[in-house]
């Protein structure tokens, strides 16, 4: 089987962005962590490139599962990302200059898409790992929800599919190797099609 696992290039000033370099770590040891060959793509942080970079990625080798990473700061928990919406909002401009403001990502699809990867079950696996981990209600209005939003709505919704979106903390909050190990986590369950427990992760507001 074959897993494709996506980070992003660095944005808004940094120099680094540690949803790649967990990335790359998976891809050299997938077969160690995940049993499986895991190939690793680095997104641009465009509206107009992300999505046509994995798509190009995900029809060339045919994967099983995908997992797109990318970079939120906030409280250095790994976020489990619930849902896609399909608006873009940008606060900043992307890496090409672009900002757009209240459009949609795939105009006349639906307001939302699930993810498909086993959230609850992944869950339980990177708390038991010792990793920070949360389920999250929203991946933002950036450039990663709309990659998260193009790849439920191209690919990833087909039964026997499973794909979805991790946020990933500062390496300074959660080291990359602790990273790494969260997201080798995921990636199993997925691949297991572990069932869900009933575990509760929501949040009041
Ligand atoms: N994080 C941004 C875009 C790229 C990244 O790593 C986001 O959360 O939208």
């Amino acid at each position: 089987m074959t897993v494709v696992v996506s980070g992003f290039e660095p944005f808004g000033g940094d120099a680094t962005n540690p949803s790649w370099e967990t990335a790359q770590l998976l891809a050299e040891r997938g077969e160690e962590l995940v049993g499986d060959r895991v190939v690793a793509v680095r997104l641009p942080v465009t509206f107009a490139g992300a999505w046509p970079a994995l798509d190009a990625v995900v029809r060339e080798h045919d994967p099983e599962v995908v997992v797109a990473l990318g970079l939120a700061g906030g409280d250095g928990r790994v976020r489990l990302e619930r849902v896609a919406v399909n608006v873009r909002d940008a606060r900043i401009p992307d890496n090409a200059g672009a900002q757009p403001v209240d459009v949609p990502v795939v105009p006349g699809a639906p307001v939302g898409h699930w993810s498909t990867l086993p959230l609850k079950a992944s869950l339980v696996a990177v708390r038991e790992a010792g990793v920070p981990v949360e389920v999250s209600g929203t991946a933002g209005t950036y450039v990663c929800n709309d990659v998260f939003y193009a790849l439920m709505h191209h690919w990833g919704s087909v039964p026997g599919r499973r794909a979805g979106f991790v946020h990933v903390p500062d390496a300074g909050a959660v080291p990359v190797e602790d990273q790494v190990t969260a997201v080798a986590a995921v990636v199993r369950q997925a691949l297991l099609g572990a069932p869900e427990p009933r575990v509760a992760a929501g949040t009041e507001s």
